[in-house]
């Protein structure tokens, strides 16, 4: 086993190379104080580049999204979001422990929330009920398999906000990734949106850090929020410095990830006992189905892992998931797939 490979996450990337040097040579400044350039210079950048008028780096995207939500809605608000999304399953709930806000879930298909159904679970006004406070969308959609919205349904939401009077923010950590997929420009997803979260650090390979985007006022607002929940950051242009590489150079390079889960989810596929589904393999992300009775996702991970080196997430026996990034290439998915058909045989 001469090296490891990590499917685990696209979060586990390294830093490249020009990062590393960006970060060494970055000027910084005490970033609470605005005194950082490296940072004006990101958050200039990633406002130019998702049409936005300001953006604020943030440590997370988990922190990023619980801003929105605190800037967007005063608390007991109702939130409308995809039931499996990121906000509502894996933010260890501060939804509603710090933002006081209650989540409105709604059933989607892989992750896709149909208007119609968004214009169902929205209620008349009535003294019963919480004011609908934003809608929140997930694109791409993790747990959905990495599924890209369609842009009509990003129009609808944006006319059912508006006709509620909430805001729409977009979880786009991977919004990068669905820009790529339907190619086109970031901006013509994010032009819905009142505000979008984007992360640095999955797929564009920075070490640390998100962005959140959106009005000037929101951020604004939102640099009370990030300094009350202790976002407020020093000398953090060594990090804005990598973050400016992801942006210049990480972008426009998504759709070999995407190939590679293609090729990866459709050899995958072909082995007895494994099921892709493949229509929901739209970007990085592919999710792997155990058939019953067959050697299980516990058993193949551990397989996976000691006998090949090959690292991937188990959710259970029957589930796995693993995405593809920068520091995979053609000849690991290769040796993914041959030691996959080694472990099933
Ligand atoms: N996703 C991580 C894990 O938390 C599951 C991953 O490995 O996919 N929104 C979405 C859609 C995300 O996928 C994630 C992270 C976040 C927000 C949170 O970003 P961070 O980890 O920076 O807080």
């Amino acid at each position: 086993m001469s090296k490891i490979i990590n499917l685990m996450s696209d979060t586990v990337t390294q830093p490249t190379e020009a990062m590393r040097k960006a970060m060494y040579e970055a000027k910084v400044g005490d970033d609470v104080q605005k005194m950082d350039p490296t940072v004006i210079e990101l958050q200039e950048l990633a406002a130019q580049m998702t049409g936005m008028e300001a953006s604020l780096f943030v440590p997370s995207g988990t922190m990023g999204n619980l801003i929105a939500l605190m800037c967007h809605c005063r608390a007991g608000m109702e939130v409308f979001m995809e039931s499996t999304s990121h906000i509502n399953l894996y933010e260890v709930g501060g939804i509603a422990r710090v933002a006081g806000l209650m989540p409105n879930v709604i059933k989607g298909e892989y992750g896709i929330i149909d208007p119609d159904a968004l214009r169902g679970a929205i209620r008349k006004e009535d003294v019963h009920f919480p004011t609908p406070g934003m809608i929140c969308i997930e694109n791409t959609h993790n747990a959905g398999g990495g599924t890209v919205h369609p842009l009509e349904y990003l129009k609808e939401y944006r006319t059912i906000a508006d006709k509620h009077n909430m805001k729409f923010h977009m979880d786009g950590a991977r919004v990068f990734n669905a820009a790529a997929y339907l190619d086109i420009d970031v901006k013509e997803i994010l032009k819905h949106t009142d505000s979008v979260m984007f992360c640095l650090s999955k797929g564009l390979s920075a070490p640390v850090g998100s962005m959140l985007c959106g009005t000037k006022e929101f951020i604004k607002e939102a640099l009370f929020i990030r300094k009350m929940l202790g976002g407020g950051l020093r000398q953090v242009g060594v990090l804005a410095a990598a973050g400016l590489v992801s942006l210049r150079e990480m972008t426009t390079r998504l759709t070999d990830d995407h190939k590679l889960a293609k090729k990866l989810a459709e050899g995958l596929n072909a082995i007895d006992g494994i099921t892709v589904d493949l229509k929901a393999v739209q970007t990085n992300l592919v999710f792997i189905k155990f058939d019953e009775g067959k050697k299980d996702a516990i058993y193949f991970g551990n397989e996976l892992k000691e006998k090949y080196g090959v690292l991937c997430g188990v959710r259970n026996a029957g589930l796995i998931r693993m995405l593809t990034h920068c520091q995979v290439d053609e000849a690991d998915i290769d040796y993914v797939l041959d030691s996959a058909r080694k472990i099933m045989a």
